[in-house]
């Protein structure tokens, strides 16, 4: 039943007449009843008014921010190099919002040069020195020989069945396109200028100065776009001095900067280069933790060229929000997966050194070598993050004793699997003990770097993808399960093996990865031009899977080159960083 104004069954001051009545009698009740209290207590009742006030107040101030968030779509826009990236008040509210929520550094946007003056040319003139410094004569012996001609004849397949995709289906002879950025040349480009392959080198120059553009109305995956094509060009630029590849890194950084568009420090996964736009995985609402963290060399050294700091401050606001919100649980081992939307770990999460986390133990180490060594508590997250993995992960199998790196599966329960990928560690761990760590990591760089050997002792001396290990006496020390047993053609046991060798000289480094190397050539390379991924690495009635990896130019080739080389003091390490695709980057000084 609806009530009506007049109706007899609501209370008095539901008319008018009758609410003037009751407020006059309360008003004369409280004017007498304050009249004969003391000073003192009217004191505290003024008192309490007031910070009655001041709570509701704030109270409205903060509703009235989270509401203006939702008005983001008709703002001004920021332009940044010329290039729309955030609606003005989104951009303004995200600052807020990450201050508030997140506390991390204000990346102020406003700060940024104009287009005119966003290339600064004492950093160009500084980089172009310094690349006419580093000179590259090519191989010095057989073995560097040979390595150059199995790049040689990649770079040929990749050139006739594919030129300008992004990579090569050798055994189809035809091509296959991810970002459309011709992901191959980009990424190989400085293995070609590390070998002294001048003609090579020129063409891929060509390439992307005529052809590159990043014009594509598709999605890309942030990270994996950030390390392959962002970092070969960025290392391009810093070997060679060559502007264009400096211009054509501003362009791209930019757009890949919207994976930033997110309310915490977090980054998106995924980008759309054309319109923009970012998005979370498709498989799911979470960030990988190796790909929000491993971009930071790249856009640090692009900050740096370009005089632009939002790259590095950006990239680096997310390795700042995971050291403030920490992985203590595990003391300092970090689940695999974060939310970009709420900046938090995703709870019971795997914990690995393989796939997802890998190279954000990389790069804490690495950022710190390439900032001069001068941000402590990069080092001292890494340092801890080793001692666990020691602790918690570390183990050796029976009976032969290979030491390798298991998991926490849903954070808890040990399985002693790892991936081809947890190779990398053997080289930072080693770099790390020459930096100041532990000899105890070069014990351990040294056991982990044999395991991989051993991971490649199979009939056509190629690695798996994933490894299993035995720690009950009496069986086989290591197993493959057969859908693990296939072989990308990765890098990771070699760079392992190159850091090792740099760093104690032991040549049975370089022996491991000439076998790895003959391994390659015998069983992975297609007569008509390139190599592929193979089906199964213990079957030597070899099954391709009509695929050449980026990376094999980029890095296996490269790291193979180096790690066989007479003069190990090409690229010093004291000098250059190694990003996570292999690409070399200068140390700065802070
Ligand atoms: C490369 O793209 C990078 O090394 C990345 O960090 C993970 N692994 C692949 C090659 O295996």
């Amino acid at each position: 039943m609806r009530l009506s104004r007049d109706d007899p069954g609501l209370p008095l001051y539901h008319t008018d007449t009758a609410r003037g009545y009751t407020f006059r009698r309360i008003r004369t009740r409280a004017r007498h009843w304050l009249s004969s209290r003391s000073i003192g207590v009217k004191v505290c009742i003024a008192f309490t008014l007031l910070f009655a006030l001041f709570v509701l107040v704030k109270i409205s101030s903060g509703r009235r921010s989270s509401t203006q968030e939702s008005y983001i779509s008709n703002q001004e826009e920021i332009i940044i190099n010329e290039q729309v990236i955030f609606a003005k008040n989104e951009r303004v509210d995200k600052a807020e919002k990450k201050n508030d929520d997140f506390n991390e550094d204000h990346v102020d946007l406003e700060r940024l040069p104009d287009s005119d003056d966003k290339l600064q040319d004492d950093k160009i003139e500084l980089a172009e020195k310094h690349a006419n410094v580093v000179k590259f004569t090519g191989p010095t012996n057989d073995r560097q020989r040979a390595v150059v001609k199995a790049f040689q004849h990649s770079w040929l397949g990749y050139k006739k069945y594919a030129w300008g995709h992004d990579t090569l289906k050798p055994v189809s002879k035809s091509y296959n396109d991810w970002f459309d950025t011709g992901l191959t040349i980009v990424d190989g480009l400085d293995t070609a200028i590390v070998m002294g392959l001048e003609e090579e080198a020129a063409e891929a120059t060509d390439w992307i100065q005529n052809k590159l553009t990043f014009e594509k109305d598709r999605m890309v995956n942030f990270f994996e776009c950030t390390i392959r094509v962002l970092g070969g060009m960025m290392s391009a630029f810093y070997l060679t001095g060559n502007r264009m590849f400096l211009e054509k890194s501003v362009d791209l950084g930019d757009r890949l900067l919207s994976a930033f568009k997110s309310p915490s420090p977090i980054p998106y996964s995924d980008v759309n280069l054309l319109k923009r736009t970012a998005t979370n995985p498709q498989w799911g609402a979470d960030s990988s933790l190796s790909e929000v963290t491993t971009v930071q060399l790249e856009y640090r050294a692009l900050s740096r060229a370009s005089g632009n700091s939002t790259y590095e401050d950006l990239s680096f606001n997310v390795s700042k929000h995971i050291h403030k919100i920490g992985c203590e649980t595990h003391e300092g081992l970090c689940g695999m997966f974060i939310n970009a939307n709420t900046g938090n770990f995703k709870k019971g999460a795997t914990i690995t050194f393989g796939a997802r986390s890998d190279s954000y133990y990389e790069y804490l180490f690495k950022q710190w070598i390439q900032t001069g060594k001068t941000i402590d508590w990069l080092k001292e997250d890494y340092g801890k993050a080793m001692t666990a993995m020691e602790k918690y992960l570390y183990r050796n199998s029976e009976p032969k004793k290979m030491y390798f790196i298991g998991e926490l599966l849903s954070g808890e329960t040990y399985s002693p699997k790892m991936d081809h990928l947890v190779c990398f560690i053997a080289g930072t761990l080693s770099q790390g003990s020459k930096n100041g760590f532990p000899q105890k990591h070069m014990d351990m760089a040294e056991k982990i770097g044999e395991t991989c050997h051993n991971m490649y002792d199979n009939p056509t001396g190629l690695g798996p993808e994933i490894a299993h290990f035995n720690m009950i006496p009496g069986k086989e020390d290591l197993y493959v399960k057969p859908l693990d047993a296939h072989c990308l053609l990765r890098p990771e046991a070699i760079e392992g093996w190159f850091y090792l060798y740099r760093f104690t000289g032991d040549k049975k480094y370089q022996e491991w990865g000439w076998a790895a190397f003959q391994a390659i050539e015998k069983y992975a390379r297609i007569p008509t031009g390139g190599y592929s991924s193979v089906v199964n690495v213990k079957k030597i009635d070899v099954k391709y899977r009509d695929s050449m990896e980026s990376f094999l130019l980029g890095e296996t080739f490269k790291y193979l080159y180096l790690l066989l080389g007479d003069d190990q003091t090409v690229l010093p390490l004291d000098k250059w960083v190694f990003t996570t695709e292999g690409h070399p980057l200068p140390i700065y000084d802070h």
